[in-house]
């Protein structure tokens, strides 16, 4: 009995300690929108009306499966305290009951059903991407990301994670880059996505978008931010020895700031000059770039 009295006790102290560093860490968890907080527990905050649904599906979820887990739980221990050797030293010989087995099969079936309805309604809001205002290509090389912009003057231009020696204080280290991606606000984005030499991912978790860049084929996904401000994410498929190291950087601004935006990209010669067709080819010129690039 003492053995279960410091072992209550030890959990009581532990629990505590748990909620104390979860208080604490409740007023970061909110301070850095779109990005990962310290002790932050769920998703990021949500920016698109794909997230918001992904994130009342996971909620809808924790609850059935809580409901779930202690109903199991109950039953177990009931069967521990009413049913072993000492408390129920004959044990019952019944081996079948209809109602009972009828019941366990039907009911999963309905809370399945009952979850199959908004998880298909949200395949559907994923997948089925509306009519799209802008095009945006992201190409994942080894290691980072590359964005062409083929509807507003086909300008290319890298995206490389910034080095510590250039890193301003507001900026979070591993996510932000040297060149952002940059859509307008409440405009439905299209986002290609393909890889140059191997597969990465193309992840934001703020937008819920998640697809692979894979070589010699176009993926597509969409977004539509509905919130100004930059949303980080990363290489989400392991490519090679920098995976870690090419973040996404995505500035959602106006659509007034936006238009200043690409008119000054397409002022910029080398941007432009890289959305043109190469003089090399292509293998060759991505071969050198990522031979320069690699650190
Ligand atoms: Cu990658």
């Amino acid at each position: 009995m003492l053995v279960f009295k410091r072992l209550a006790a030890l959990t009581a102290v532990i629990g505590a300690l748990a909620v104390g560093a979860l208080m604490a860490g409740g007023e970061t968890a909110f301070a850095a929108f779109g990005q990962a907080a310290p002790w932050q527990f769920g998703f990021q905050d949500s920016a698109t009306p794909v997230m918001d649904e992904i994130t009342s599906f996971h909620n809808f979820l924790l609850y059935i499966i809580t409901a779930i887990a202690l109903f199991v739980l109950a039953l177990l221990v009931i069967v521990m305290v009413r049913f072993n050797a000492r408390a129920n030293p004959t044990p019952s010989r019944v081996t079948h009951n209809t109602a009972l087995e009828v019941a366990w099969t039907i009911i999963p079936v309905i809370i399945l059903a009952v979850i199959v309805f908004p998880s298909f309604h949200l395949l559907f809001h994923e997948l089925n991407a509306p009519p799209a205002d802008i095009t945006v290509k992201a190409t994942g090389k080894q290691w980072y990301w590359s964005y062409t912009y083929p509807d507003n003057g086909k300008f290319e231009f890298d995206s490389l994670m910034m080095q510590e020696k250039d890193r301003k204080p507001d900026q979070p280290r591993l996510l932000a880059v040297d060149n952002e991606m940059v859509v307008p606000i409440n405009k439905t984005v299209r986002v290609q996505v393909i890889g140059a030499e191997v597969i990465h991912s193309f992840a934001i978790p703020s937008f819920g978008v998640r697809i692979d860049a894979i070589p010699g084929r176009l993926n597509e996904t969409w977004f539509k931010a509905t919130r100004e401000g930059v949303y980080y994410g990363q290489c989400s498929e392991l490519c090679g020895k920098d995976h870690a190291f090419m973040p996404i950087a995505v500035r959602v601004v106006s659509e007034q700031a936006f238009n200043e935006w690409v008119d000054a990209a397409n002022k910029r010669p080398e941007w432009k000059s890289a959305g043109a067709a190469p003089a090399v080819p292509t293998a060759v010129a991505d071969a050198n770039q990522s031979t320069a690039r690699s650190r």
